[in-house]
């Protein structure tokens, strides 16, 4: 190949959120507009450090994902990257990739995904650094990344670079072997990675001594498809017939691939008309989970904080002990009664994964979630759909080893409810306002700061409208975050109120829509009393959301809205 330059002009608004990138397919098309985010990666990476290394290169297989694959094994090729590594057909789950980056010892990763955000030709795409360790990069890197957007004039391209198969597991290379593509199967070192952390042998065990035992998994078209019947029926013994949706496509099949109560909607009403014992879902790029049990759905929060209390059925975990705990600001306080029992440490850090990446690399963290249905540990540096959905499967395991069909299972219910009646059980519930007009939903959220600004909201009281308690302030922020590692300061991480009993109210505006503004807002109560520990969330929350949304922001005067898009 030869190098090209292409002369180019910045585009507005390249900056990365939450999780890198999101744009209307529509924009991200445009002449260049790729290129430019590329190549500022690039830009960004030290020459050295750049010439003949590995890169590897996947997505979730939505509309565009091809094409862009083309365009960066180009731009790589030009910038001296020596070898890309990309799944079969372009696709590769986020935590494939970042378990990639870490087994072939890569300096990093171009993700595109757009997660659970619609795909095709009216959807979302995304991009997405991860660094060496097979994590997000950290803002200091996406900071240095949008600035070079901003300023962009060349774009440096190869002629002659195209992978026309990417279906076939194939090496090609160019100018003498100077840069290599290397079309990998998109499941073997992960699943090589997993089976290191859990007793697959155990899990199939389980399942076949329990064949009244029935699962349930929905790729929702997503990326997982490529990997369910692999990991689940070839390895785990469970039946094809019971994974569905496992066809990635290229618009989801039309869905919304977020795997929570509003968007997966088949799969939450046959687990509510009792048709599965277990049954779960991924997101487009499968870094999310949802894990329902019988007529029982698990919160994301509730979930880690099983999970982390039940370490010793997971081997990796058993063997290697427990480092410490973490998960971010809007999550339940589930998890740190898990931390505080087990006597590990606990972080809280803000909304997003890539401040999990530091704790853990410094070894002081093994176990973490998000309430947005993530969840993962130090095995990788993203969060994990199917690693999530397998520690279940273990723990269900582990808690049936004495147990037989005849005598029937403990189940995912029992579990959590065990759980509960241990350390308490924090109610949880998040609303979601989608696409608002980002002014209103910008003065809201001055609303609300102004009265933390302010100190008035301290000591100030509120009486609840159902259940009649008093609520007093003890402390608001708007969160910052320090990492304890590099000490880097993130600030304006979300408007935080904590409540004398420890309930907490939180606003956030969302970093991952590609238009207009999202508005969150997290509820969290904390009961012990053994008669309060299986009342229904939305009823016990009920005070709680009312202050929130009417007494302290006045959503519904901002912007409008009576009801939220999504609840969890
Ligand atoms: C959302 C979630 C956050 C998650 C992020 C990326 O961010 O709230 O917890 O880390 O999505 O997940 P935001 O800024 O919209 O609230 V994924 O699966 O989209 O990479
Ligand atoms: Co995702």
């Amino acid at each position: 190949f030869e190098v090209k330059i292409i002369e180019t002009k910045p585009f507005e608004g390249q900056k990365p959120g939450t999780s890198g990138l999101r744009k209307r397919v529509t924009e991200v098309m445009k002449e260049n507009y790729l290129g430019n985010f590329v190549q500022s990666i690039f830009n960004v990476l030290p020459e050295d450090k750049l010439k003949g290394s590995t890169i590897v290169v996947g997505g979730d297989g939505r509309y565009y994902n091809k094409e862009a694959i083309q365009l960066i094994f180009q731009i790589a090729a030009a910038n001296g990257v020596g070898k890309i590594l990309v799944g079969k057909n372009g696709l590769l789950s986020t935590p494939a990739i970042s378990a990639i980056v870490r087994a072939r010892s890569a300096l990093g990763a171009i993700i595109l995904t757009a997660s659970h955000n619609p795909g095709g030709p009216k959807g979302d795409f995304g991009i997405k650094y991860n660094m060496s360790n097979g994590g997000p990069a950290p803002e200091s890197i996406t900071n240095a990344i949008y600035k070079q957007t901003t300023s962009i004039t060349q774009i440096k391209s190869a002629t002659n670079v195209h992978v026309n198969d990417l279906g076939t597991l194939s090496t090609h290379q160019w100018n003498d072997g100077k840069f290599i593509v290397e079309v990998i199967d998109s499941a073997d070192d992960y699943v090589s990675l997993l089976k290191t952390i859990f007793d697959f042998d155990g899990i199939r065990n389980f399942v076949k001594n329990h064949p009244s035992f029935t699962f349930n998994f929905d790729a929702m078209s997503g990326v997982t498809g490529a990997y369910g019947k692999r990991i689940f029926t070839d390895e785990l013994g469970i039946p094809e017939s019971s994974l569905i949706n496992c066809i990635p496509s290229e618009d989801f099949n039309g869905g919304h691939p977020d795997p929570n109560l509003t968007y997966a909607p088949l799969l939450v009403k046959k687990m509510n008309n009792g048709e599965f014992d277990m049954g779960c879902a991924s997101d487009g790029d499968g870094d999310r989970n949802m894990v329902l049990g019988k007529r029982f759905f698990i919160n994301p929060s509730d979930s880690v904080a099983v999970i982390a209390s039940n370490y010793k059925a997971i081997p990796y975990f058993n063997k290697g002990g427990l480092k410490g705990l973490a998960r971010s600001m809007p999550t339940s306080a589930a998890l740190e009664r898990v931390a505080t029992q087990l006597n590990v440490p606990f972080f809280e850090v803000p909304t997003g994964w890539k401040f999990f990446g530091n704790l853990m690399d410094a070894g002081t963290l093994s176990i973490c979630g998000e309430e947005s249905f993530g969840t993962g540990s130090d095995h990788i540096r993203e969060k994990d759909g199917i690693w999530a959905i397998i520690c279940w499967l273990q723990i269900l395991t582990h808690h049936n080893q004495s147990t037989n069909d005849d005598k029937g299972f403990v189940s995912i219910e029992e579990i959590v409810k065990q759980h509960w009646s241990k350390y308490g059980r924090n109610y949880y519930s998040r609303y979601d306002y989608e696409e608002i007009d980002t002014a209103p939903a910008e003065a809201m959220m001055k609303h609300v700061s102004q009265q933390i600004d302010s100190k008035e909201l301290v000591g100030k009281k509120f009486t609840g409208i159902s259940d009649h308690i008093t609520y007093e302030v003890a402390s608001c922020d708007d969160f910052e975050y320090k990492d304890p590692i590099d000490h880097s300061v993130s600030s304006h991480q979300g408007l935080r109120i904590i409540f004398t009993d420890g309930s907490r109210i939180i606003y956030r505006l969302s970093g991952t829509g590609s238009t207009g503004a999202t508005v969150r807002v997290y509820f969290d109560k904390y009961e012990t009393q053994p008669s309060q520990l299986n009342n229904d969330v939305q009823t016990h929350l009920k005070s709680l959301i009312h202050i929130a949304l009417v007494e302290i922001s006045k959503l519904n005067h901002y912007t409008g809205r009576n009801e939220p898009s999504v609840i969890t």
